[in-house]
């Protein structure tokens, strides 16, 4: 976007910090779709880094599947994710990063790699907040803690992946979309001073109203990064995810979204996570989420 001519694709086959498996079969999901051609159709020369490594559950053992502070497959994870910030920095400066989901916590790696130590803006499209610590979890898996991570918060090994310490302030997140926060969650969200966009703002405010408040607000950083959870479109818009939630945005919610930030020029990178082939109808998610990436890179109707 902006002056970028250039995309860089990396998939993430990710679904240890998910409860439930088919997640890891994203990247494929979203290929399949049609990503390239899409792309290509507005202009860009893509790239495909292909996927970064990361082992398959069962050859886990349950040992290693859970640290003593309770979180799922911690090692795996953090080393993936290790993974994705190195391959990010083998592309070239001038390109744009999209990171292929895999499941959440993905984007430890992604927007770790994406700021390349710059001042990074995060705009966190979902249905849930990912803000949990080990200590607010009532899960441990770990897709739902990767933003408090980013910004600090939670266990060290996930807060220093790619370097030690924080690489989001917390003034530099916007959460969109959300309907389901855990309890403890809700109160480190408040505490650390996060914009959150409920779908009671969306409905009340508006969805360009909530573009141009995240647009002012970003505008003048080095970096912005929008990372796209599938979950938070409605489920009748997008029925493959792991876990639906009724109420979401509509097919034109979304789209009016990604076309008001393309407008703007604002984002650098983006990341597509949480898509589930297997609880999908005919990839119609994948297919959607290759459409929101067409229309935050600049996809004009008329
Ligand atoms: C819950 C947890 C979650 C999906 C993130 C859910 C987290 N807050 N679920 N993304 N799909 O377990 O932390
Ligand atoms: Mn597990
Ligand atoms: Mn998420
Ligand atoms: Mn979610």
């Amino acid at each position: 976007m902006g002056t970028m001519n250039k995309v860089g694709v990396l998939g993430v086959p990710m679904d240890l910090g998910a409860g439930r498996r088919g997640v890891d079969m994203g990247p494929s999901a979203i290929r399949y779709a049609q990503l390239h051609t899409a792309l290509r159709q507005l202009g860009y020369a893509v790239l495909d880094y292909g996927d970064v490594e990361v082992p398959v559950v069962e050859t886990l053992s349950r040992k290693n599947g859970r640290s003593p502070g309770g979180l799922h497959h911690l090692q795996a994870i953090r080393q993936a994710c290790e993974e994705t910030v190195q391959s990010l920095k083998k592309m070239p400066e001038d390109t744009f990063p999209i990171v292929l989901g895999g499941d959440h916590s993905i984007s430890m790696g992604s927007i770790t790699g994406a700021s390349r130590g710059e001042r990074i803006g995060v705009i966190w499209v979902d249905a849930h907040g990912d803000f949990n610590t080990p200590e607010t979890s009532p899960s441990g898996n770990i897709h739902g803690m990767p933003l408090a991570a980013l910004c600090g918060f939670g266990d060290p090994q996930l807060v220093n992946i790619g370097w030690e310490g924080a690489k989001v302030r917390p003034e530099d997140v916007v959460l969109i979309g959300i309907r389901e926060l855990d309890p403890g969650e809700k109160l480190l969200l408040r505490e650390a001073g996060v914009t959150v966009y409920t779908m009671k703002e969306v409905d009340q405010l508006g969805i360009s109203r909530i573009a141009a408040e995240t647009i002012e607000r970003f505008r003048g950083l080095p970096k912005v990064h929008v990372s796209l959870d599938a979950d938070v479109l409605d489920p009748t818009v997008a029925p493959g995810v792991g876990t639906p939630v009724p109420g979401g945005l509509s097919y034109r919610e979304a789209h009016l979204l990604m076309e008001l930030l393309a407008e703007a020029g604002i984002v650098t990178s983006l990341d597509l996570v949480e898509v589930n082939p297997i609880l999908d109808q005919e990839n119609r998610t994948a297919e959607i989420m290759v459409e929101l990436a067409a229309s935050l890179l600049g996809k004009q109707i008329f």
